[in-house]
């Protein structure tokens, strides 16, 4: 197989996503379909499935051979970390496009034979497009993001929902109480895409959250490592890109100060539940 062009392949993605994320803004002048999926705040608009078709077949007629794994069903069902795997999600954020018009994304990750090599999450209404070609530097559009420094947790500011601080299925809501009690303070965006992607710009200092799919995590992870940040699952297991998983991400040292606070609490009976 010949090495890929990845710089060719960025000049590419670019324009998709510029196209795409003028269908979407155009959208949001007129009436949306929305319908339920699993929940009454799990939707799917007809823009999810009309941006996830165009940029498939985008994706697909210049690489023919690759494989895409995406949210609303027109990708393929890869069980393989083998060969060029795109993780697409064509709006990141849904119920925030509907109810709020802003503060959604479209995310799209590369790997290559499980490797990270290639990232891009745009934010569609505030036209900030954080990308990355693993090895050449982290970008906020023409800004390159500095490597994550330390912070301490009382210095830091986490992202995570107040879902996982009620009781619900995945995890004992006491479990983050005293880091949020310490923090300098909590937000929540519900964009994950943006949300790893505020990590790797240092606006936000972790991220934590119980229940996202490869294409929610799939590129803010390439763009985390590229600046050096850490993540991995709620319980420190390495993230497995094909699976439904708990993520954990944060700048070096609170991570791992953050992580020790999980294991800790495990360990004295509170319980966690990654999603299958
Ligand atoms: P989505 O908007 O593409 O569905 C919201 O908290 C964040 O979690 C969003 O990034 C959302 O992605 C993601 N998410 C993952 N699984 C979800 C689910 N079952 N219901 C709602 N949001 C989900
Ligand atoms: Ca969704
Ligand atoms: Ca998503
Ligand atoms: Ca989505």
């Amino acid at each position: 197989m010949a090495t890929r062009d990845w710089e060719a392949l960025k000049v590419k993605v670019m324009q998709w996503i510029k196209e795409a994320a003028d269908q979407l803004r155009a959208s949001l002048s007129g009436p949306l379909e929305v319908s339920e999926k699993s929940a009454h705040n799990d939707l799917v608009t007809n823009m999810d499935r009309a941006v996830e078709q165009f940029l498939i077949d985008k994706i697909r007629s210049a690489y023919p051979d690759d494989k895409i794994i995406s949210e609303e069903g027109f990708g393929d069902a890869a069980d393989t970390n083998d060969g060029v795997l795109w993780l697409l999600d064509p709006i990141d954020g849904t119920l925030n496009f509907v109810l709020q018009k802003r503060f959604f994304a479209i995310s799209i990750g590369v790997y290559e034979n499980g490797f990270g090599k290639a990232a891009f999450i745009y934010d569609v209404m505030s036209d900030e497009l954080f990308h990355c070609l693993s090895g050449k530097g982290a970008f906020q559009n023409d800004k390159q993001l500095l490597r994550l420094t330390e912070v301490s947790i009382d210095d830091a500011l986490l992202d995570l929902s107040a879902t996982w601080l009620k009781p619900n299925r995945r995890i004992d809501e006491n479990i983050m109480t005293d880091l949020v009690r310490r923090c300098s303070g909590t937000r929540a965006y519900g964009a994950a895409s943006l949300e790893l992607a505020y990590v790797a710009a240092g606006y936000l200092d972790a991220y934590f959250t119980m229940r996202l799919s490869p294409w929610d995590y799939g590129a803010g992870l390439i763009l985390l490592n590229e600046v050096g940040g850490s993540y991995s699952t709620a319980e420190g297991a390495q993230i497995d890109i094909l699976s439904k998983t708990s993520v954990l991400a944060a700048r070096p040292g609170l991570y791992e100060y953050m992580a020790a606070h999980i294991r800790d609490q495990v360990k004295q009976g509170k319980f966690i539940r990654e999603p299958s």
